[in-house]
């Protein structure tokens, strides 16, 4: 047995509460190592004399990837604590039993050897709002969605579409353009708008703020927001803001005056400075996203400007009602002023979404005192990779994808926001090259996959675009030019998604078959088990699934009733299956 492979640390993801008695626990084998794993564990206290009262119990295998096997199990200790160990068996019934302390051949008597959960605290666990899991999100740069009122167009706006978008370009969009087309958007589906920034701003897509409680003249007033904001809500339509805290634009006061009054400026401290006097042409001489000298990083460790930022977040909920924030730059952005933020937050509102754009893993924002969920790039990328870019095998894919729901606990990944691209990447339908077979696989696995999914707007009807700028065209509004049939599969999926149990978030989800440019993936909530094959090649195939043999099932797409004695699944080229199973 590859010991030096079997890994588990008492903290999350390896284990954490699922909810206020439940807490699941997560080991790491080789792949193919070890045949079976028992937890072993009970109470610290409970002792016979000198006899620790443990008790056993099966672990599930979850999933593979290249190199891991995942041992799940999950135990609701009657006075929540727990201390644990486990019993790895190999294939010649080698036993080998992992304490924090090491491994024995016996199990050590010891309490202190053992992994500890002290103690479930209700206050501790994660916690994500409920709605979110239920919520189909849309996002919108709101410079390119739709000009509803041109009295507000900005000086040098050029006609809608009239040319290429580029990073200084202006075309007019405005909130007037977004309430326009709300019955567009509820028509489609979506429950949740997110909104790239919208508060004042020198640039077309407003990432460098000027003045965090001012709406950006160019989409409207306080009062036309507010609209808006009642508008979605009347639609049962949440509204998620943009907070760019990370940094400031060039013209934010507080930088301004430090431009101006350089060391004697009361706002130094407001920003990374590393010497006077700050100079802001060519690369800049104090901390910066990046090295964009018009994007001033803020010192978020300063009460004055933890208090400035924290007000703002509080504004938005209070005076306007917003549902959540997503935030910008979250990883360069300290812990300490995360949690005061989550705080602020959920005193204002409980169940507002707080939602981190980190790429990478992001585990320390997700213990429960920071973030609610972060933009899923991870399953991004494998999804992207594996159907748009056709750059990856199934094998590779399904050990992406096996990686990305055991990184995180399950509560996490049930309210992940899972983008299949966004304002910051090229646009799905040109990553497939034109192909829309591929982008219809790649909108099947994002809205049959655990989490919150969100489309980028104009994906739906087959808008292109590359790398930023290029994915930030203006919307197409010319019915005769949008791709209608996109449209209504992705309407209908999103139906699904909503309709029928398991479609969406779901307890299990295990991939049963991988085969060359095919993949067969199980989910199942409570009674409900759903099959679903996806083609992901240029040829029809037949393909075994066991699990299907002798099981009565529709055939969801087509509708068909099914009885699939033989399993074996006919399937064409780019094709896409979901069987509900009968018991
Ligand atoms: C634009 C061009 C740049 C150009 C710059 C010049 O895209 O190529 O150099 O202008 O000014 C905003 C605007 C962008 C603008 C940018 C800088 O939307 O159009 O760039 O400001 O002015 C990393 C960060 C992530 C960040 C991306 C862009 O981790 O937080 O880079 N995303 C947010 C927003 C952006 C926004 C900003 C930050 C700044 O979503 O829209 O840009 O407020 C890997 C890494 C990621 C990296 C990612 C993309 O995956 O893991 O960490 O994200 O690549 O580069």
């Amino acid at each position: 047995m590859f010991m030096e492979a079997i890994n588990h640390r008492a903290t999350n993801p390896y284990i954490y509460a699922r909810d206020k008695r439940t807490i699941d626990i997560m080991l790491e084998t080789k792949k193919g190592d070890v045949e079976a794993v028992e937890l072993i564990f009970a109470d610290p206290y409970d002792f016979k004399g000198d006899q620790w009262q443990y008790k056993t119990k099966q672990m599930i295998k979850t999933g593979s990837s290249q190199l891991t096997d995942y041992w799940k199990v999950s135990v609701q200790p009657e006075y929540r604590r727990l201390r644990y160990g486990f019993q790895c068996m190999d294939k010649d019934n080698t036993k080998i039993i992992v304490t924090e302390r090491g491994f024995y051949k016996t199990i050590p008597s010891d309490i202190g050897n053992y992994f500890c959960m002290p103690y479930l605290h209700e206050n501790d666990i994660f916690q994500a709002p409920d709605w979110v899991k239920d919520t189909v999100w849309y996002q919108i740069f709101p410079e390119r969605f739709a000009n509803g009122d041109s009295s507000l167009n900005p000086e040098g706006t050029i006609p809608w579409g009239s040319e290429e978008p580029s990073a200084t370009n202006f075309f007019g969009g405005d909130f007037q353009g977004v309430i326009d087309h709300l019955d567009y958007l509820s028509d489609l589906g979506i429950t949740g708008i997110y909104f790239t920034p919208i508060f004042k701003a020198y640039s077309n897509h407003k990432y460098d703020t000027i003045d965090y409680f001012e709406i950006d003249p160019q989409f409207g007033d306080k009062e036309t927001f507010r609209r808006l904001v009642n508008e979605c809500h009347s639609r049962g339509i949440k509204v998620m803001l943009d907070a760019v805290f990370n940094h400031s634009g060039y013209y934010f006061e507080p930088f301004q005056d430090v431009l101006t009054n350089q060391q004697d400026s009361r706002f130094k401290d407001w920003f990374h400075i590393w010497e006077f006097p700050v100079k802001a042409e060519g690369y800049p001489n104090y901390d910066a996203f990046g090295f964009v000298a018009s994007m001033p990083k803020l010192n978020t460790a300063n009460p004055e400007v933890k208090k400035y930022l924290l007000d703002v977040a509080r504004y938005w909920i209070e005076e306007f009602d917003i549902d959540g924030w997503r935030l910008d730059v979250a990883n360069e952005v300290d812990h300490a002023f995360w949690r005061d933020f989550r705080n602020v937050v959920k005193e204002v509102k409980p169940d507002a979404y707080i939602l981190g754009e980190i790429w990478h893993d992001a585990m320390p924002w997700l213990q429960g005192d920071q973030f609610d969920a972060v933009m899923n790039y991870p399953f991004t990328n494998g999804a992207v990779e594996y159907f748009a870019n056709q750059q990856m095998d199934s094998q590779t894919f399904a050990d992406s994808i096996t990686n990305v729901l055991h990184m995180y606990p399950q509560n996490v990944n049930e309210a992940a926001f899972n983008l299949l691209d966004s304002h910051d990447t090229a646009r799905i339908l040109t990553m497939a090259e034109g192909n829309k077979d591929l982008v219809k696989l790649l909108y099947v696995f994002q809205m049959s996959f655990l989490g919150s999914p969100c489309i980028y707007y104009g994906d739906e009807i087959g808008i292109t675009g590359g790398d930023d700028p290029g994915c930030r065209k203006c919307m197409e509004w010319d019915e005769s030019k949008q791709d209608q049939g996109l449209f209504r599969f992705v309407q209908r999926l999103i139906k699904m998604r909503k309709e029928i149990p398991g479609f969406g978030n779901c307890a299990k989800f295990r991939f049963l078959v991988i085969d060359g440019n095919t993949v067969v993936y199980q989910k199942q909530a409570g009674e409900a088990e759903l099959i679903f094959v996806l083609n992901n090649s240029d040829q029809a195939k037949s393909i075994e699934v066991e699990a299907l043999s002798n099981r009565k099932a529709i055939e969801l797409f087509f509708d068909q009733e099914v009885l699939q004695e033989e399993a074996k699944v006919k399937i064409e080229a780019y094709g896409y299956k979901c069987f509900q199973l009968h018991n």
